[in-house]
């Protein structure tokens, strides 16, 4: 109940504040957007893993107020962004509670008139257990979304149920495929066989789909070769670049020119 409180001070406060992972073209290694990610700096217990305190929000109804939260703090990056001549698409995760809220999309559509934003410019990442939850309210709020111009992405796809039959009656743009299968393309068992049969299957069923394919976890040269290899659309990892602030990647966009 004490952390419950002081994370609600931290969300009125700069303690809770975003980190943005960048995406990078796999062909070209440019970025081409970035995904934000919910940082909690407690002033007693320092860095509070979001694992940890999204867990305490889904539990106490706060994850509304940090979901409003985080699309508020995106959306004000990106007008920054904007000024500074910068065009990058930005990613918010969701939790499976705020797929739920009628109010969402209308929430996302002020957001968006406020801080004069594109639609093209905001996506949603949610995971396939939070869609499936309660799949057909989630289509219809999905629908709300995707009728605003946001594009919507199936996160760590491959660990959930898997539902392929699904895939093509959801209103989604992409999928990010999850980073325990691109880790095992490091390796040289035949587990990395079985992972490079997966990710190509899923590549090539995304493919015919119209989705675009981000691969997540990308840490070395070989699994990014691999993963151009499979055909994979973009990729995001450790080998690229690490969750940071918004001044650094404004730095690594002007030194690619
Ligand atoms: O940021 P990593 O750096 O540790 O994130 C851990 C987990 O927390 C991931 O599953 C990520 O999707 C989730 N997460 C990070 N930021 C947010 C957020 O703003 N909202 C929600 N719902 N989940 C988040
Ligand atoms: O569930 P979601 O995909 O939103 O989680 C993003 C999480 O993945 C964050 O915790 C982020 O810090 C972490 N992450 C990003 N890149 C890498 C990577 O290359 N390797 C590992 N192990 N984790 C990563
Ligand atoms: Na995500
Ligand atoms: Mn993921």
């Amino acid at each position: 109940v004490m952390i419950e409180k002081e994370l609600h001070e931290g969300m009125e406060t700069e303690q809770v504040y975003l980190e943005y992972q960048p995406k990078i073209d796999l062909l070209s290694g440019q970025i081409e957007g970035v995904e934000a990610l919910a940082r909690w700096n407690h002033p007693e217990l320092g860095m509070v893993s979001p694992a940890e305190f999204v867990t305490i929000a889904e539990q106490s109804a706060q994850i509304h107020r940090l979901g409003r939260r985080v699309l508020d703090l995106a959306c004000r990056q990106l007008m920054q962004w904007r000024g500074e001549g910068i065009n990058l698409s930005m990613a918010v995760n969701l939790s499976a509670q705020e797929l739920q809220n009628e109010q969402l999309p209308d929430y996302i559509a002020s957001l968006l008139s406020r801080y004069q934003i594109g639609p093209r410019q905001l996506e949603i990442e949610l995971t396939e257990t939070a869609i499936m939850g309660n799949v057909d309210r989630s289509i219809a709020l999905l629908e709300r979304i995707r009728a605003l111009g946001i594009r919507v992405a199936v996160d760590d796809f491959g660990t959930g149920y898997s539902s392929f039959s699904y895939l093509n009656q959801l209103p989604i743009a992409s999928i990010k495929i999850d980073r325990t299968f691109v880790s095992q393309l490091g390796r040289t068992t035949s587990q990395r066989g079985d992972a490079e049969t997966i990710i190509r299957a899923i590549v090539g069923l995304a493919h015919n789909l119209d989705l675009q394919v981000v691969a997540e976890g990308v840490e070395t040269p070989l699994q990014q070769s691999y993963l151009q290899r499979l055909r994979c659309d973009q990729g995001q990892g450790y080998l690229f670049c690490r969750p940071t602030s918004a001044g650094e990647v404004t730095r690594l966009i002007r030194e690619q020119g």
